[in-house]
């Protein structure tokens, strides 16, 4: 926490870039008698008030690195399909990974500012937010939950630091939507006690071909049931573990993915979560990661409103107009400045109650999905403000309209959210 608070600086203003024509139109004051209230189209629901002074300097620490460090980089990488693994280092040092944790380096932050940082991370690029996500709840959030005490004192104060890297293997390439009928098999290993064979492939797996830590989950031969374990990559005999990238995506591509094959790879037994059992484990990890998603691309919405609102600000058509003044346009930057509010107050709520233990994962489905949902929706009704300059990377837009289609897909596509929901609203299971 303290690395987090004492990197705290006045916020840099996320809008430091709008024109003087901006700045130039006068604040509408509503009340006579002072204080004068304004509006304030970055926050337009006033979600600051809800936040305590810790997670506004936590979230002001994060928004300031991923702005000074994290964007200037992101549009070489994006076009690269590059990631650099040093930016796990640097959110390490700044404090970002595993940030909910207590205790192994961690900053043990509530959950809400937990998701102010992905907020941060994400307004730059849902790519780096995954790397992040990935590694602090996808990896660091079981190996905390459910590791033995010698398995998180071997992986988090390094994973916290971002000097250990992390992936999280649960989606298949039979298996994606249902990773309850996965194949990856967990055998006894025939001649060495205390080891289990581990064999099957894993796909789509964010981190994977630059990480140190696997956690693999995969079905017991003898019961069944699903188990979830540490696979050490240095620790793998040649031959046994290969994590080959996967090239040529056309979303998240500041981020690196990969797929995961294991052949009878020799894991020690202590290297398995002793308690958890079936897909609790794996989905319990997940109700984290979509928490993030879900603040996540509140950031990423709220970047294409300012870019969107710059640029409508700054392009004039018919008679020297800037397109900001005709009501079609406002309508789409209402929209959005609507949506990105509500999705916002909605996971602080949402934070709270998990903060408190009292959160269903049925909410995290709801914030989830419609976050996701209202993200891309609006993104692609701004790209249209950018006319034929948004088929150019350079505006950004392009990249966030990318990127958040694989956030409605990944961690739970948002038609199987749908069924979640409906499941518990009716009772029925619809998905089998
Ligand atoms: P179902 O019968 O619903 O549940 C099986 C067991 O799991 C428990 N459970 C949960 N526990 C905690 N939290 C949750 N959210 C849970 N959801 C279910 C449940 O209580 C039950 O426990 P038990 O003890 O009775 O056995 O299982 P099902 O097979 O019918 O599930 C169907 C469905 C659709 C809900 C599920 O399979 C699903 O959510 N599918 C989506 C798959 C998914 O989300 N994959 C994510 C892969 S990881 C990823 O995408 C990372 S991207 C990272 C990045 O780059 O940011
Ligand atoms: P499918 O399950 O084949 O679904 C295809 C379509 O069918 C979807 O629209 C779905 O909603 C629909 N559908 C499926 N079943 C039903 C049904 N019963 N009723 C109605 N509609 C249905 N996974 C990991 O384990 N770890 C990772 O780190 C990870 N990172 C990822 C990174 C990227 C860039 C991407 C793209 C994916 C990643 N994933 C990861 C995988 C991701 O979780 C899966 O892609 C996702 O769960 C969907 O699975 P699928 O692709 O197999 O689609």
């Amino acid at each position: 926490m303290s690395r987090l608070l004492s990197r705290f600086h006045s916020p840099r203003r996320l809008a430091a870039s709008i024109t003087p024509l901006t700045r130039s139109l006068k604040p509408r004051n509503y009340a006579s008698a002072s204080p004068i209230l304004q509006f304030d189209w970055e926050d337009p629901l006033a979600s600051k008030n809800l936040l305590t002074e810790e997670e506004l300097a936590i979230s002001e620490t994060a928004e300031r690195y991923c702005q000074e460090q994290l964007l200037p980089r992101v549009l070489q990488a994006y076009r690269d399909e590059h990631y650099d693994p040093k930016i796990l280092e640097e959110m390490g040092e700044t404090g970002l990974l595993g940030a909910t944790i207590d205790g192994y380096g961690c900053a043990g932050v509530s959950t809400v500012a937990g998701g102010l940082i992905t907020r941060a991370v994400e307004r730059v690029d849902s790519g780096y937010r995954s790397g992040m996500s990935v590694q602090s709840s996808l990896v660091m959030g079981p190996i905390h939950e459910f590791g033995t005490q010698e398995q998180k004192e071997k992986y988090l104060p390094g994973m916290a630091k971002g000097k250990i890297i992390g992936c999280f293997g649960l989606t298949e390439p039979n298996h994606g939507s249902d990773p309850g009928s996965m194949e990856t098999m967990a055998r006894p290993h025939p001649q060495k006690k205390g080891y289990f064979l581990l064999s099957g492939s894993k796909t789509w797996i964010t981190n994977s071909p630059i990480a140190d830590v696997l956690v693999i989950w995969a079905k017991l031969k003898e019961t069944g049931k699903i188990r979830g374990f540490l696979v050490d990559r240095k620790d793998c005999p040649a031959g046994t573990l290969s994590t080959p990238a996967i090239k040529n995506k056309n979303g998240l591509r500041a981020s690196i993915t990969g797929m995961i094959h294991l052949e009878d790879c020799p894991v020690p037994e202590a290297n398995m979560f002793p308690e958890v059992e079936g897909l609790r484990g794996p989905f319990s990890c997940l109700n984290s990661a979509r928490y993030g998603i879900a603040l996540g691309t509140m950031g990423a919405l709220e970047d294409c409103i300012a870019r969107a609102r710059t640029y409508a600000l700054e392009r004039k058509q018919f008679k020297g107009n800037p397109i900001a003044k005709y009501q079609l346009v406002q309508k789409k930057l209402a929209d959005a400045a609507t949506d990105a509010a509500y999705g916002t107050l909605a996971a602080i709520q949402v934070g709270r109650l998990k903060g408190e233990g009292k959160a269903t994962p049925e909410m995290i489905s709801m914030i989830k999905r419609q976050n996701c949902d209202k993200a891309l929706h609006n993104a692609r009704v701004l790209q249209e403000i950018f006319g034929g300059n948004a088929v150019s990377d350079e505006y950004g837009i392009g990249r966030h309209v990318a990127n958040l289609f694989v956030t409605q897909t990944y961690e739970g596509q948002s038609d199987i959210h749908s069924l979640i929901l409906g499941r518990a609203i009716t009772g029925l299971q619809a998905f089998v």
